[in-house]
């Protein structure tokens, strides 16, 4: 994609960015049908109803964070499309770091980490048939004000400003990130997958070197690993296709495609 501007599309208060960008969506299939080319961005002061996976609730105060969605049309695969929460962890982490001196890791394959506390989190939904994406919809939240949390969410999450002390605009924000997310969105273009980033990538992955556990419960566990126990092993890195690369006890390297894994001393409350 070229570095055309991003359409941007602000809500003071709205349920969930994601939501708007999927109806954008839909609607702009109805009108016209062969536009591919879009870059929008849906902002929000506000979510009534932030999700993140599987349904779970994202904390989205007034004011306090960058609560964005971008919506893209590429001409992807949808097995492809798990690639681009990777590029839009690394675009944030990115961002961030240009606007403040905080330094972020990546928790694979979806979550922002400072000082072993999420800071962002990821929420990537397309549309699709069985060859061909239709949209796909990266919804970014990155805590960027708040002065503290909901009690259950103390331990795990913090924000820009615990971190450094210091009040972020969410608008110069989205900036840092879009143009970062431009930059990596056009290497992985170029390459057709995530190849050209990967050094970088691994280079911010909290997970790399470390025990990891994986719990078989997300939706994208390989055939391999699916309905096996949980199990440990040691993160090698990412391959180009995103994947995260796990070497059992035995020695063995299995893939993990998307899902849930938990890491052994990356959050204190693992
Ligand atoms: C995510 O899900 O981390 C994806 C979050 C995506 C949020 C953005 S905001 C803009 C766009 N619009 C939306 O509606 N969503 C996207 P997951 O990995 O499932 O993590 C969710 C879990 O993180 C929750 O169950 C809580 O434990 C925790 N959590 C909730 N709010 C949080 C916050 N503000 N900061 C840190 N952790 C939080």
């Amino acid at each position: 994609m070229d570095k055309e501007r991003w359409k941007e599309i602000h809500y003071e208060e709205t349920d969930s960015t994601n939501l708007r960008a999927k109806q954008y969506a839909r609607e702009l299939r109805e009108e016209t049908s062969q536009t591919r080319e879009i870059k929008v961005v849906f902002t929000a002061d506000l979510q009534t109803a932030g999700r993140g996976r599987l349904g779970r609730v994202w904390e989205s105060p007034k004011g306090d964070g960058l609560w964005m969605s971008l919506l893209l049309r590429p001409e992807l695969s949808p097995a492809s499309a798990s690639m681009l929460t990777l590029i839009a962890a690394l675009a944030a982490a990115e961002g961030i770091e240009n606007v403040l001196s905080v330094k972020t890791q990546i928790k694979w394959p979806n979550d922002l980490v400072v000082n072993g506390k999420k800071i962002c989190g990821i929420l990537t939904e397309m549309h699709a048939d069985l060859q061909k994406i239709d949209y796909v919809v990266i919804g970014i939240g990155v805590n960027a004000n708040m002065t503290g949390f909901p009690e259950e969410l103390q331990e795990k999450a913090t924000s820009l400003y615990l971190c450094s002390g210091q009040k972020t605009d969410p608008d110069l924000l989205k900036q840092e990130i879009l143009a970062s997310f431009d930059h990596f969105y056009e290497e992985f273009q170029k390459c057709g997958d995530l190849s050209g980033v990967k050094d970088i990538y691994e280079k911010r992955l909290a997970n790399k070197g470390r025990e990891v556990r994986i719990l078989p419960t997300g939706a994208g566990i390989s055939d391999e690993n699916r309905g096996s126990e949980e199990w440990t092993g040691t993160c090698l890195g990412i391959n180009e296709k995103g994947e995260l690369l796990i070497q059992d006890t035995d020695g063995s390297v299995k893939t993990i495609l998307s899902g849930e894994v938990s890491v052994r001393g990356i959050y204190g409350y693992v």
